[in-house]
């Protein structure tokens, strides 16, 4: 199916598609499908427009970022789109020196170490991301029916890149920050929930339907540890995104023992990676909907098989409060998108058994 048109229905409200009436546990006429990095990474037509485009100045230029954001809606038919930019932005916009270097990620010039470094980050406020405002509300116009998913980071993610400098497999630095000097750790959560929610009030402002925050790493903490010195952080940002009125996503990797958590940290929605049985997760979330949560690694499989697991995946989601199908983390790089669009036809006309 590659390059037919988006579906566009001006009929439909963004707020009876699909998306957001199972993110709100309503009843839906499909299982709604979207993939985390759905933008960039393995399109063709993404990786010729980024050609000598370097990532940070593609997610400040709005006529990229809408592009970008549109390709895989066009391409795939999908029921949501992700916003086009990375966690790190809101940090680049207040003047953090930072870079995402191709092949690695995020790479901070100088780490975060005491409470003056911490205090020298700026606060975001609108003025300093007027491209995002401007490319949310052309996406939106483009988009139609379809939501726009806009995202941020949650506090302990982001105080990875800034405390370890880059990416980083143990978090040690991070950690070490968190357990041995508790006052600089809660001064740079609560900058970085400051900026994450200022960052998705922007996105949410400019006509973002929904919002998920990216815990990526929070897989790496006790729940102990979690609930202790991260869960307040992520709660804040939560809480403030709550009153814009739209759907919350909260998604981690690794999460298995933290779902029950991230859910009470103030989701409507809990994202959930493939490690987990959904049926296991969904009983630690409760009452909330869930997003996942099919292996990314099963789309290099045969068709056949890669469309056996996603039925389960849609079979275990039946008995949740509501359920957002996707990959349980990003799409792989590397992955065939003739994969991704039989995968998105297949969610959208599965036939629940009995
Ligand atoms: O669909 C999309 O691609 C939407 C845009 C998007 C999102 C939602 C990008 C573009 N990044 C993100 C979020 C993001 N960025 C997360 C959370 C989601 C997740 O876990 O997948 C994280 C942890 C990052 C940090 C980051 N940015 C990494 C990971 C590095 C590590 O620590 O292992 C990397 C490689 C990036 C760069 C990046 N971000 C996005 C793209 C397309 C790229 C590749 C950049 C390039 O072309 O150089």
């Amino acid at each position: 199916h590659a390059g037919r048109p988006a579906r566009l229905r001006p009929m439909e409200a963004v707020s009876d598609s699909p998306l957001l009436r199972a993110a709100r546990g309503e009843s839906v006429s499909r299982t709604p499908v979207w993939f985390m990095r759905q933008a960039g990474r393995s399109l063709p037509e993404y990786l010729a427009l980024r050609e000598g485009v370097a990532m940070l100045d593609a997610c400040m230029d709005p006529a990229l970022v809408t592009e970008i954001t549109l390709q895989p809606v066009r391409r795939y038919g999908v029921d949501a789109a992700i916003f086009f930019s990375d966690i790190v932005l809101p940090l680049k916009a207040v003047g953090v020196d930072l870079d995402i270097k191709p092949g690695v990620g995020p790479v901070v010039a100088s780490p975060v170490r005491t409470l003056a470094d911490v205090a020298a980050i700026p606060d975001l406020d609108p003025s300093h991301v007027p491209f995002i405002t401007e490319a949310v509300r052309t996406l939106v116009g483009e988009l139609g029916s379809t939501p726009l998913i806009g995202f941020a980071g949650a506090p302990f993610t982001v105080a990875s890149y800034l405390v370890e400098g880059g990416p980083s497999k143990d978090q040690a630095r991070t950690k070490a920050m968190m357990f041995g000097a508790p006052e600089v750790w809660d001064a740079l959560m609560r900058k970085i929930a400051g900026i994450s929610a200022a960052y998705l009030e922007v996105q949410v402002a400019a006509g973002a339907s929904a919002v998920q925050l990216f815990d990526s790493w929070a897989g790496a903490l006790t729940p102990t540890d979690y609930a202790t010195h991260v869960m307040p952080h992520s709660a804040a940002v939560l809480e403030r995104a709550g009153r814009l009125g739209v759907p919350r996503i909260h998604f981690g990797v690794g999460t298995s023992n933290l779902l029950t958590l991230m859910g009470e940290a103030g989701a409507d929605v809990v994202g959930v990676d493939w490690r987990t049985p959904l049926a296991d997760a969904i009983e630690r979330v409760g009452d909330r909907a869930v997003q996942g949560n099919l292996d990314p690694a099963l789309v290099f499989a045969p068709t056949e098989v890669m469309l056996q697991r996603a039925a389960e995946v849609i079979e275990a989601g039946r008995y949740a409060r509501g359920h957002i199908f996707n990959l349980g983390h990003g799409v792989i790089p590397s992955t065939d998108p003739d994969q991704l669009a039989r995968l998105t036809d297949f969610v959208h006309t599965y036939e629940p058994r009995g």
